[in-house]
């Protein structure tokens, strides 16, 4: 391994530098004041964000941060409920920002490997009490972070829909990885969009792209929803310049993310071989791989700490538990080297 110059940066998929095209792109990319939604380069990425999922419009956010926050305000007033699961991303990993700018609750519900049940949500809905907050929005999340990558099957994102239609209550999706949940399931990321009222994805993870996101949804929803990403600072100028980088992202990255799965899967069954490492495999189904460490030999946070000093970059996610994305900066090869400097300090 004394000759490897690359570092293998496993920690995750929004390490992912821009490609030559995308660089050519933005280098030539048509511009304009995009708050005065005249940056043709934004316009254009909105509308194929917006084909792609099957919904009739989409706005250009900074982050999968912003777009989930903008999301949500849009669809809520201050002390509305809003029903997610334990481990979201929205409850554990953005700042508290529904509580904070958007004076939420959170309901949160215990999923299988971030999964929810369609019955848990439909038994989580308030009725109508003077005493009780209202339950204004359920938000879901495809593919699972903390889940470990984990995606809804199709028909429990329908039946989950089919309770908010019942309720009457709107759904958003974070959908930060909706295309590695469509390539790993077989179907277009429209039909699980169809479910969501609105939907974030992000450019920046497995896409590559170096910055952005979108949210999509009706287009009286956008319309508001513009308003409240001014109103958090992100109205962008010449963002078509960064645009231009997330429409060839969009055309040509999402495709080649099957590659970046059998790089997952090849390193969870390594990993599950190891003596130490304990992996649910059932778990991996796109390109996150979590796993827990209980070895004699060393702990989650040495081995973390070790093979960053060998320039493998793995990210301890707690006391005992580490995860690992494979991403397009990373190939076959390097999981393999990963994986064997894994096996020399367990052995
Ligand atoms: N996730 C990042 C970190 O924040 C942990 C990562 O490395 O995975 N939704 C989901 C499901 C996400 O995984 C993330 C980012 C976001 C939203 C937020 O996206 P950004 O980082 O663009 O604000």
């Amino acid at each position: 391994m004394a000759d490897r110059r690359k570092v293998i940066d496993l920690r995750s998929d929004t390490v992912t530098l821009p490609t030559e095209a995308m660089r050519e792109a933005m280098k030539s990319a048509e511009l304009g004041d995009d708050v005065f939604e005249e940056d043709p380069t934004v316009n254009r990425l909105q509308e194929l964000a917006a084909r792609r999922l099957g919904k009739e419009a989409a706005l250009f956010v900074t982050s999968g941060t912003m777009g989930n926050l903008v999301g949500l305000l849009t669809h809520t007033s201050r002390g509305d409920e809003i029903i997610l699961e334990e481990t979201s991303h929205i409850y554990n990993y953005e700042v508290a920002g529904m509580a904070a700018l958007g004076g939420l609750l959170a309901r949160p519900l215990k999923g299988t490997y971030g999964i929810l049940d369609p019955e848990d949500v439909r038994r989580a809905i308030r009725s109508p009490n003077i005493h009780h907050p209202k339950t204004q929005l359920i938000c879901l999340e495809s593919t699972h972070n903390r889940g470990g990558g984990t995606f809804y099957p199709p028909e429990t994102l329908k039946a989950i829909a089919d309770v908010a239609r019942e309720a009457g209550i709107p759904m958003h999706l974070d959908g930060a990885r909706i295309f590695n949940a469509a390539v790993a399931a077989g179907v277009p990321a429209a039909e699980f969009a169809a479910c969501a009222d609105s939907v974030t994805f992000c450019l920046s993870k497995g896409l590559s792209a170096p910055v952005g996101s979108l949210l999509v949804g009706r287009a009286s929803f956008i319309e508001r929803a513009r308003r409240f990403r001014k109103m958090v600072g992100g109205g962008m100028r010449q963002a078509g310049v960064l645009a231009a980088a997330g429409i060839v992202a969009l055309e040509t990255m999402v495709e080649r993310l099957t590659v970046d799965h059998e790089n997952a899967r090849l390193l969870a069954e390594g990993l599950a071989r190891l003596p130490g490492i304990e992996i649910d495999l059932k778990r991996v189904q796109t390109n996150i791989v979590i796993f827990d460490v209980r070895s004699p030999k060393t702990s989650a946070p040495r081995l973390v700490q070790e093979l960053d000093g060998e320039g493998i970059k793995l990210h301890l996610i707690a006391q005992d538990s580490i995860r690992a994305v494979a991403h397009k900066d990373l190939d076959r090869e390097d999981i393999l080297l990963a994986l064997q400097a894994i096996e020399k300090r367990l052995a």
